[in-house]
């Protein structure tokens, strides 16, 4: 009688479960479809856009088979939602539509080696989880959009070899966890924000090949610990090299030949120590090579005019 009871109870107690775990499995389903749907409409909203695709590489892309499933596109496990969409190299030509800015779970952004242009919808700031952004080698223009400082999780940027003009936007200094900023060979100009030469978190500063101008910051290695490369080659940058430029100690590559650089090489540039390749050339710099660089067991490549 007891053991029956304690049975029952036990079944109860089990259905009372499985019950609680149907209802919370269907109410999960439920909403991962319905916003399944809406990564698979902003996506067919990209293919709509897409106006050259010479290898037929999107043709799988249809309501017929699962998003998670079309080539470039990867769901989170435990969403099922796109994650990261990797359209490099794949010869597309086309616009970015806003509905993009529905894929709210998207992280990873490759749309590079295309031939994608126009202007980027104000709507992808919506996109809150975002850690890689790279739109390298493709046509877009018009400015980097100041919202670029709000995504919070932002590591990677990269815009190299597009046609953006207009400035660095100083918003960029708000993303805190920002490891690389790749802006070269655009149409950017005017001074670069002070705050950009003071992040951190920052291994790569490429901003090489655009109209940038003014000064660089004396103090500007105080705040960069871990940056391995940097490289501002191609602009107009000038004034002298900043003093402390030595406190880069994790320095591998250093690009600053194409400006109007003048006064001398600081000496104190012997105690880069990891320097692989330093490219001073096409300046206006004066003075000696300090004996110091001699200490620069890891160079492989030098050039000064
Ligand atoms: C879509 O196409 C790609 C390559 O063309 C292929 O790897 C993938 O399996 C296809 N997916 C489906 C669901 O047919
Ligand atoms: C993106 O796709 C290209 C070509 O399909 C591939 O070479 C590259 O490794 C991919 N990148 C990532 C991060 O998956
Ligand atoms: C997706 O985005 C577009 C444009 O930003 C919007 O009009 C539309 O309502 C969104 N669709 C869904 C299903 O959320
Ligand atoms: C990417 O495209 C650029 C310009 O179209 C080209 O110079 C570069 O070699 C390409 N990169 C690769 C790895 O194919
Ligand atoms: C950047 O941070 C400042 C405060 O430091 C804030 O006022 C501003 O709204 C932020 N900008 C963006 C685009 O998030
Ligand atoms: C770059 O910007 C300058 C002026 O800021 C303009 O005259 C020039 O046409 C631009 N070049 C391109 C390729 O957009
Ligand atoms: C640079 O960052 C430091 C703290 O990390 C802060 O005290 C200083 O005000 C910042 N300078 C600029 C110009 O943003
Ligand atoms: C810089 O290098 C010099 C030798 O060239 C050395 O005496 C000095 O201690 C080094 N300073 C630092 C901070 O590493
Ligand atoms: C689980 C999940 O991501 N739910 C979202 C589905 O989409 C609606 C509307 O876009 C959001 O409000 C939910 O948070």
């Amino acid at each position: 009688m007891e053991r029956s009871r304690f049975l029952l109870s036990i079944t109860l107690l089990l259905v009372h479960c499985s019950c609680i775990y149907v209802a919370k499995s269907t109410l999960g389903t439920g909403a991962a479809q319905t916003n399944t749907t809406t990564d698979q409409g902003a996506l067919l909203a990209l293919k709509a856009h897409i106006t050259g695709d010479p290898q037929n590489i999107l043709v799988n892309w249809s309501a017929t088979t699962s998003v998670c499933n079309w080539v470039g596109v990867t769901c989170g496990a435990r969403h099922l939602r796109v994650s990261v969409l990797n359209l490099s190299y794949m010869g597309l030509t086309g616009t970015i539509p806003p509905n993009l800015g529905n894929l709210s779970f998207l992280a990873e952004m490759h749309f590079g080696n295309n031939s994608f242009h126009g202007t980027l919808p104000h709507e992808l700031s919506y996109l809150r989880r975002l850690k890689l952004i790279s739109f390298v080698y493709n046509n877009f223009m018009g400015f980097i959009p100041l919202w670029f400082g709000s995504f919070p999780k932002l590591q990677s940027f990269k815009l190299y070899g597009n046609q953006f003009s207009g400035r660095v936007p100083r918003e960029i200094g708000n993303l805190t966890q920002l490891r690389e900023i790749d802006l070269g060979v655009n149409n950017l100009t005017g001074h670069v924000p002070v705050r950009v030469f003071n992040m951190s978190s920052l291994t790569t500063l490429d901003l090489f090949g655009n109209n940038l101008n003014g000064g660089l910051p004396d103090n500007i290695c105080q705040h960069l610990p871990s940056l391995q490369e940097l490289n501002l080659g191609r602009n107009q940058f000038d004034g002298p090299l900043p003093s402390k430029l030595w406190q880069c100690t994790q320095l591998l590559y250093l690009t600053l030949g194409g400006n109007t650089f003048s006064g001398s090489i600081p000496k104190k540039i012997g105690n880069l120590t990891q320097l692989r390749e330093i490219y001073l050339d096409v300046n206006k710099l004066t003075g000696t090579i300090p004996d110091e660089m001699g200490d620069l067991q890891n160079l492989e490549i030098l050039t000064i005019e």
